[in-house]
């Protein structure tokens, strides 16, 4: 049983931030993220944008069990000036777009457990930290992330969250990246999922769309299974310079358009990859 301590709101502070407490972390919860670990890495090695894996090994993630925050954040800061900072799960939107404007990133601590791998109801430290933590040693992905957390915070004023939150998803959850290596996973829920890494890149069913800002902002996504899209940028400095500009004007043009489908393909769209979106049919013929 993973022990509370990891989640504990006891000793929670106003920034909902918590202690690691890593000397509490049982035999089995190190061996938990081993595990994953060892599994993720061979199966990244040619899908994931090859500075992941650098990082992964510049950050010391894969053979010591569940990281140690501290020993983290001395890599991290003196490369980036981000730290990651223990929660005890999902913390409030500001909270959260607070963190990110200040180069924090808010990890959780507890793992999930050794005969659930494949199942997770809510981000744990092997999403938030091998998923995310590799990419802020980038310094323009850096960048992308605390432009994200300021642009959060006036997402909200503007009541277009929902639009901000879509492009997160598909791009800091789900994103691919494409470069003379060919197409590879950048997004954070894919390279912390062994399903999802093969899923996104090798499977025939997804769509893969070259990424649009407002094409983006206009697409639903799944909380509850695989992706039926993912969108496709050109390396983090392209990312950085589509979203580089003020939102506000998007955010009250798009009010005009209608929301997407997460399986929909327009006519507009740049199609990489049409889906035979098999996957997605089976599923709802499993259901019906
Ligand atoms: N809290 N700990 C944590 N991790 C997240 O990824 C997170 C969160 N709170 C809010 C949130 N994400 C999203 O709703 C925003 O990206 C919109
Ligand atoms: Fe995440």
């Amino acid at each position: 049983m993973p022990l509370e301590i990891h989640r504990d709101t006891a000793d929670i502070k106003a920034d909902f931030t918590i202690d690691q407490n890593r000397d509490a972390y049982t035999e089995e919860e190190h061996a938990t993220w081993r595990v994953l670990a060892e599994r993720q890495v061979p199966l990244l090695k040619d899908r994931v944008v090859p500075e992941f894996l650098a990082h992964v090994d510049a950050l010391d993630m894969d053979g010591g069990g569940v990281p140690d925050f501290r020993r983290l954040n001395e890599t991290l800061n003196a490369a980036t000036g981000w730290t990651v900072v223990a929660v005890p799960g999902l913390v409030p939107d500001a909270t959260f777009f607070d963190h990110l404007a200040n180069r924090r990133f808010p990890a959780t601590c507890f793992i999930r457990s050794m005969d659930e791998l494949d199942y997770l109801e809510e981000p744990d430290v092997f999403h938030d930290v091998f998923g995310h933590v590799p990419l802020l040693l980038d310094p323009v992905y850096a960048d992308y992330m605390q432009e994200y957390g300021k642009g959060g915070l006036k997402a909200e004023d503007q009541g277009a969250l929902e639009r901000l939150a879509r492009l997160y998803w598909y791009t800091v959850e789900f994103g691919l990246s494409r470069s003379e290596d060919g197409m590879r996973i950048f997004g954070a829920g894919i390279a912390s999922s062994r399903g999802e890494t093969v899923f996104a890149l090798d499977d025939e069913s997804p769509n893969r769309i070259s990424f649009d800002l407002e094409r983006v902002m206009r697409t639903d996504y799944r909380i509850d299974d695989f992706q039926e899209t993912f969108f496709v940028i050109d390396g983090f400095e392209a990312l950085r310079k589509a979203t580089a500009e003020d939102f506000t004007p998007i955010y009250s043009r798009l009010e005009a358009e209608s929301d997407l489908a997460p399986g929909a393909v327009m006519a507009t769209d740049t199609v990489l990859h049409r889906g035979s979106g098999a996957y997605h049919a089976s599923r709802s013929r499993a259901t019906a």
